[in-house]
């Protein structure tokens, strides 16, 4: 019997290296928490990229994801510590019916087609769109072309896609989640790229929706900062 609800929850906090493989599980504390979608057809290796960056392995069994999966982990991304927490079609994506409801509030996805299958590929530009009108047009994407390590039976080439993503302005990498390859550095890229945002002001975590919320380590820094900002030349106490 399959639980209709997963959660698998890493905590890990690593001050000196970008990313949270390794390190000891400690009480979680982060500054950031982003919300992270895994979208793109069926059969593309989605629970299964999600399953080697929570569990840092291949997921064996393959039956459908039923329910909803959801993962979350802190990583440590250019000296921030971000929990993100993600969530899968759980399988909906075979009906065409992913909700709005999953969609809102997400702050970055992960858009993956398979790189044997040239009809994955041509679906992504409806994926796309789906994001783009019921996430976000703010959302930060990057696409994964999944099943690296099955380069015999490539049907899209890296350069196809990376073209594809640059005129899409999205982000690209070529994956693989039974070897592992990129996984984690897809979601470390998308993370990197959701942060600079926010320290440029072209995202604002305080806007509704915008899949983003401050940790508790963030918050005692903000709640500090009025005193280190206080005018030096100002006498009025
Ligand atoms: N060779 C290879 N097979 C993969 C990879 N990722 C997923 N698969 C296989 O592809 C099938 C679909 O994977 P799944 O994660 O269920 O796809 P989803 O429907 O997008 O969630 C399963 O049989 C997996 O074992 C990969 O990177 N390489
Ligand atoms: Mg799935």
């Amino acid at each position: 019997m399959i639980l209709p609800v997963r959660h698998f929850v890493v905590g890990y906090l690593l001050p000196h290296r970008e990313g949270g493989a390794a390190g000891t599980k400690m009480s979680e504390s982060y500054d950031f928490l982003f919300k992270f979608l895994v979208i793109g057809a069926a059969g593309t290796g989605k629970s299964c990229i999600l399953h080697q960056f929570i569990e840092s392995k291949f997921k064996q069994d393959s039956s459908h994801t039923i329910g909803v999966e959801f993962g979350s982990k802190v990583v440590n991304v250019g000296g921030k510590s971000v929990k993100l927490q993600i969530w899968d079609t759980a399988g909906q994506e075979r009906f065409r019916s992913v909700t709005r409801s999953y969609y809102r509030g997400a702050a970055g996805a992960l858009l993956v087609y398979d790189i044997t299958s040239r009809e994955t590929y041509n679906q992504l530009t409806n994926w796309l769109t789906d994001a783009r009108t019921l996430a976000s047009p703010n959302i930060v994407i990057i696409l994964c072309g999944n099943k690296k390590d099955l380069d015999a039976d490539r049907e899209v080439t890296f350069l196809e896609a990376s073209r594809f993503a640059q005129e899409n302005e999205i982000m690209f990498l070529e994956t693989s989640a039974l070897t592992g390859e990129n996984v984690e550095e897809a979601f470390l890229k998308c993370s990197r790229s959701i942060l600079t945002k926010i320290e440029s002001g072209e995202l604002d975590p305080d806007r509704m929706g915008s899949g983003i919320q401050y940790g508790d380590a963030s918050l005692r820094r903000i709640t500090r900062q009025p005193q280190q900002q206080r005018n030096p030349h100002c006498t009025c106490g």
